[in-house]
């Protein structure tokens, strides 16, 4: 990573395979670690631009072929991280498969647990850190107005703060823009230039 001092970042967390690092090669132009077999992005991919960084957090939640333990061992870095950051996180972008929310959701509330994106959301919301939901493969939803209101609901995120995106085909604007008004508001309007 680039030298001195970090003070403004922006964080990317979701499930594995979501489409958190397309994502982020699509916003700033980084080509980064991507895998088909889940759970391939263990450590973060970093772009680092002056004193702005923008964190491809490793994916949390159940993954195939990855033991419990290893599943907790993941979630407790990511906590550790954000926690420890928290003070210079200007956004959390929560990424989430569209097409699978609802279906994940279901489960695991029949099971009695909390979906752990949901988790997430909470936990930046308690730690003051401004919740962006990418609600990401939108090519695979039927009815998107739908969706993205359950999606809504289920969050507790205003349907403002969530950003239809198909970031395989590199349809990322929503989030791109609202990236960028985040850094416009913070008076850094010399960051613009992080976004591809
Ligand atoms: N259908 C669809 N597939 C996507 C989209 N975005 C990413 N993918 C695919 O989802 C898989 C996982 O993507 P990746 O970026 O590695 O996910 P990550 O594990 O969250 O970092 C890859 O095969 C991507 O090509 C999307 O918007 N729609
Ligand atoms: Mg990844």
């Amino acid at each position: 990573m680039g030298s001195g001092q970090v003070n403004a970042e922006i964080i990317f967390c979701g499930r594995s395979n979501v489409g958190k690092s397309t994502l982020f090669s699509h916003l700033f132009g980084v080509r980064v670690r991507k895998g088909k077999k889940p759970g391939t992005t263990i450590e973060p991919n970093f772009y680092r631009y002056r004193d702005f960084l923008a964190t491809d957090l490793p994916g949390f939640g159940y993954m195939k072929g990855r033991s419990d333990e290893f599943v907790e061992r993941v979630k407790d870095f990511i906590v550790g991280y954000i926690e420890e950051n928290s003070y210079r996180i200007w956004a959390g972008v929560v990424v989430i498969d569209s097409g699978a929310f609802r279906e994940i959701v279901e489960r695991w509330e029949s099971r009695g647990y909390i979906p752990v994106e949901i988790e997430m959301v909470d936990f930046l919301k308690d730690l003051d850190i401004e919740v962006f939901i990418c609600a990401n493969k939108m090519d695979r939803v039927r009815n998107r107005k739908e969706t993205l209101k359950y999606i809504s609901e289920k969050t507790g995120i205003t349907p403002e703060m969530i950003f239809p995106c198909v970031a395989k085909t590199g349809e990322v604007g929503s989030i791109k823009d609202a990236l960028k008004n985040v850094v416009m508001q913070r008076g850094r309007s010399d960051l613009l230039t992080v976004f591809k």
